[in-house]
């Protein structure tokens, strides 16, 4: 059987170098005082999660955790929109008001981003069922940290999607830390696929150094979620820099970063397209270069664009009909010189 895919190595490295141009700007856009939340989260070394998002298809729906930039430039996000929204401006995707952490877009079935560990992750067993009620072909893809293979709710999902059959997969970045814990430290059997297994799901681990080997992985669990057979995937990668951009990883040692950052899945793809004559080195130069400029591009617009108007500060924030926060509400009518509000 052929298993769709969405695009070839050329293609996935591509987007892997985007990931990582997106990411170094977006730390620059921090640095500089420029983002409106005050952590940001980077995925450098995590960029084998395209095998992933490449094994998924249009109308295929996902939520991330709050390390989710990667997850969702895979998925086809605009990068300028992207910044914008981390930034907090106007035309960013939640028109400034999710940052970085609460990133969602319907329209590229992203079901939101989520801060609290393990906190996206049944969304998708809600999306499934619809998805395995309506016949939709469907499937939806949480991505979270190994932080929430310690989660009650991922087990209560688990159990949930292998009983009712649900066309869902649940997909582990394990990027070997949850802030400055090592897995070692917070799991007392780190044999996480088996645990998947023993809920009835389809389990695998890939090598986070290799987009390719997640994307044969991903690929036929992807097939298989969407007959009904849900699935685990676990990435086994490393977290390049610190937790978030201020930490400086002091319970790391420098060897141990050393050999982690070896494991670099674009330096991987870059040498095996070389060796494959898939790619000359100029052609990868000039994506490099590409990448770059368009996250050149999408800094710019971050920095330079509007901020929303004071006065819809509590639009798009509550489900229609709910009334604004006392006392921000009235503080902000004061602000404004609207008087009081009912
Ligand atoms: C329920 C909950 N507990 C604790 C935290 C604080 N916290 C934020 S990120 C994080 C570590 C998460 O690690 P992991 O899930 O492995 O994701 P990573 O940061 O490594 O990508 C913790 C404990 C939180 N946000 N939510
Ligand atoms: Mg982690």
């Amino acid at each position: 059987m052929t298993l769709p895919t969405n695009s070839a190595p050329l293609a996935r490295y591509r987007t892997m170098r985007r990931i990582r141009s997106f990411e170094e700007r977006v730390g620059e856009l921090f640095l500089k005082g420029e983002s409106a939340g005050s952590m940001l989260h980077l995925s450098i070394g995590e960029e084998a999660v395209v095998g992933m998002t490449d094994a998924m298809q249009p109308g295929d729906t996902f939520t991330t955790h709050h390390r989710g930039h990667g997850v969702f430039l895979g998925r086809g996000a605009d990068p300028a929109r992207m910044m914008a929204e981390i930034a907090g401006k106007e035309d960013g995707y939640c028109r400034g008001k999710g940052g970085s952490m609460h990133i969602a877009d319907r329209a590229l079935g992203h079901l939101g981003a989520n801060a609290i560990v393990g906190g996206g992750i049944p969304h998708i067993v809600g999306a499934g069922i619809s998805y395995r009620n309506t016949r939709s072909g469907q499937i939806s893809v949480a991505f979270f940290g190994d932080g929430a293979m310690s989660q009650g709710i991922l087990y209560e999902s688990m159990n949930m999607a292998a009983l009712w059959h649900l066309p869902v997969i649940f997909c582990c970045i394990n990027n070997q830390y949850g802030m400055g814990t090592r897995v070692d430290r917070s799991a007392g059997n780190r044999d996480f696929p088996a645990r998947a297994t023993a809920f009835g799901l389809n389990a695998a681990r890939a090598d986070g150094a290799d987009v390719e080997a997640v994307h044969d992985a991903a690929r036929s669990l992807a097939a298989a979620a969407r007959d009904g057979r849900p699935g685990y995937l676990e990435i086994d990668a490393y977290r390049f820099f610190g937790h978030a951009r201020m930490d400086k990883s002091p319970y790391r040692t420098p060897e141990e970063e050393v050999e982690g950052r070896a494991r670099d899945p674009i330096a991987r793809a870059r040498a095996r397209l070389a060796e494959t004559d898939a790619a000359t080195a100029a052609d990868l130069d000039r994506i490099d270069g590409d990448a770059a400029v368009e996250m050149d591009l999408a800094l710019a617009h971050a920095i330079g664009a509007k901020p929303p108007a004071l006065s819809t500060m509590f639009e798009d924030v509550y489900a229609p009909g709910t009334p604004a926060p006392r006392p921000q509400a009235e503080r902000l009518a004061a602000i404004l010189g609207e008087g009081a509000r009912a």
